[in-house]
């Protein structure tokens, strides 16, 4: 395979009549070698070289989706997790099939959302968290959602390097979450795949998003914890970080205290604590700010302590099923909004009328709100 099929390949399941519906390209992990074992990276097929052994491209029956996912196959979960990105109706069906079977066995790990503007860390502090929790005798899988990815090509690929020696552990599984399509595509997969992955046996899910406005909360809604990564120095604005998403965070970890830093980060660190005071805590929680370094690794127990007691307590006040029973009510309630949505728009009627009624609103000489009702009333048309 030359370096450049190997860099972006479309996912070893896709079909030969699949076309573009699959947004996923997959990207192989860092390779392996360097102990003179495989690459343990496992997003991709791990035997796509070796072709004789096993057929590449024969599609898995519902059974054996199931089945392994439950032995914890990772090739198999590679594969469950491409289903669940196509975007083709068919897949949608038997992704549906599996996950209906899945769902039981799903839903022992703890959830974490990460966020934090772009270079503040959170890869690097997933690394080393992560090592920790291999240690620790702990199963990870990471979902990075990157929405620039489409933008520069290249960002996937440069946190999967700075996740270099998990990308590599058996016990880890890092996935990039695909940029393509729309934000509830994102959501949808992204919440399936984590199902999919505490069915498989990971007992911690990390999401890790970057910090660009609607990500957040969308993984907010789909995560037991969500810490926000900041880093010294400066400031709310300079860091991209919108008022309300401070609010969503269950703590924040300044991150990089070290070095010269860590005086601006203990005043960072400070100056959050006391931003949080005034803010009301949604249950018995109450959010605070840690400092940490990712690369030394100092502080990064300490906040891993943190999430622990958190669950602790969450789990006692019964908060804890509380925020997941409402999270999927919403989830469906979404998807409930989305299909009504997508519709109504779909309706010969409002297709006819719709540009006109536009133009209208545009030129002044609708009300918006008379021209919704308008639009709305075709809904009673056959
Ligand atoms: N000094 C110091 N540098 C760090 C620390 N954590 C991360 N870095 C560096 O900051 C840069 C960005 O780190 P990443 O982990 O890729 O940041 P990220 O938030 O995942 O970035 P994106 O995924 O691009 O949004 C890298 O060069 C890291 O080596 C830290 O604790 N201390
Ligand atoms: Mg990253």
């Amino acid at each position: 395979m030359s370096p450049d099929t190997q860099r972006s390949r479309k996912p070893e399941w896709t079909p030969d009549d699949g076309g573009e519906a699959f947004a996923a390209r997959v990207l192989p992990g860092v390779a392996g070698g360097h102990d003179g074992l495989p690459s343990m990276a496992v997003d991709a097929d791990p035997s796509p070289g070796a072709p004789a052994e096993r057929p590449a491209r024969r599609p898995l029956s519902e059974d054996e989706y199931v089945n392994g996912v439950l032995a914890g196959d990772r090739a198999v979960l590679a594969r469950a997790i491409t289903l669940i990105e196509s975007n083709a109706p068919a897949h949608l069906a038997q992704s549906q099939a599996v996950l209906r079977r899945l769902l039981p066995h799903s839903g022992r790990a703890i959830r974490l959302g990460i966020t934090g503007v772009p270079g503040a860390g959170k890869s690097t502090l997933i690394e080393t968290l992560g090592l920790e929790l291999l240690a620790a005798g702990h199963r990870l899988a990471v979902l990075a959602i990157d929405p620039t990815s489409s933008l520069t090509g290249g960002s996937i690929l440069g946190d999967k390097t700075r996740m270099e020696e998990l990308s590599r552990r058996p016990e880890a599984f890092i996935r990039p979450s695909p940029a393509g399509g729309v934000l509830g595509g994102v959501a949808r997969k992204t919440r399936e795949t984590m199902l999919v992955c505490e069915a498989a046996g990971f007992d911690v899910i990390i999401v890790e998003t970057v910090g660009a406005g609607q990500n957040e909360i969308t993984v907010r809604s789909m995560v037991d914890f969500f810490l926000l990564v900041l880093i010294p120095g400066a400031g709310d604005e300079l860091q991209g970080i919108k008022k309300g998403v401070v609010e969503l965070a269950d703590a924040i970890a300044i991150n990089k205290a070290d070095g010269d830093n860590r005086l601006r980060a203990e005043a960072a660190r400070a100056e959050y604590n006391r931003a949080l005071h005034y803010l009301t805590p949604a249950g018995d929680w109450r959010p605070r700010a840690y400092t940490c370094s990712a690369v030394s690794g100092e502080g990064i127990d300490a906040l891993w302590q943190v999430i622990g007691r958190f669950r602790e307590r969450a789990t006692e006040s019964g908060a804890f099923e509380a925020r997941r029973r409402a999270q999927a009510r919403d989830w469906l309630r979404a998807l409930v909004d989305e299909g009504i949505r997508a519709a109504f728009y779909d309706r010969p009627a409002v297709r006819a009328a719709l540009a006109e009624v536009e133009a209208a609103v545009m030129d002044g000489t609708l009300p918006a709100t008379t021209a919704a009702q308008q639009l709305l009333a075709l809904l009673e048309e056959k």
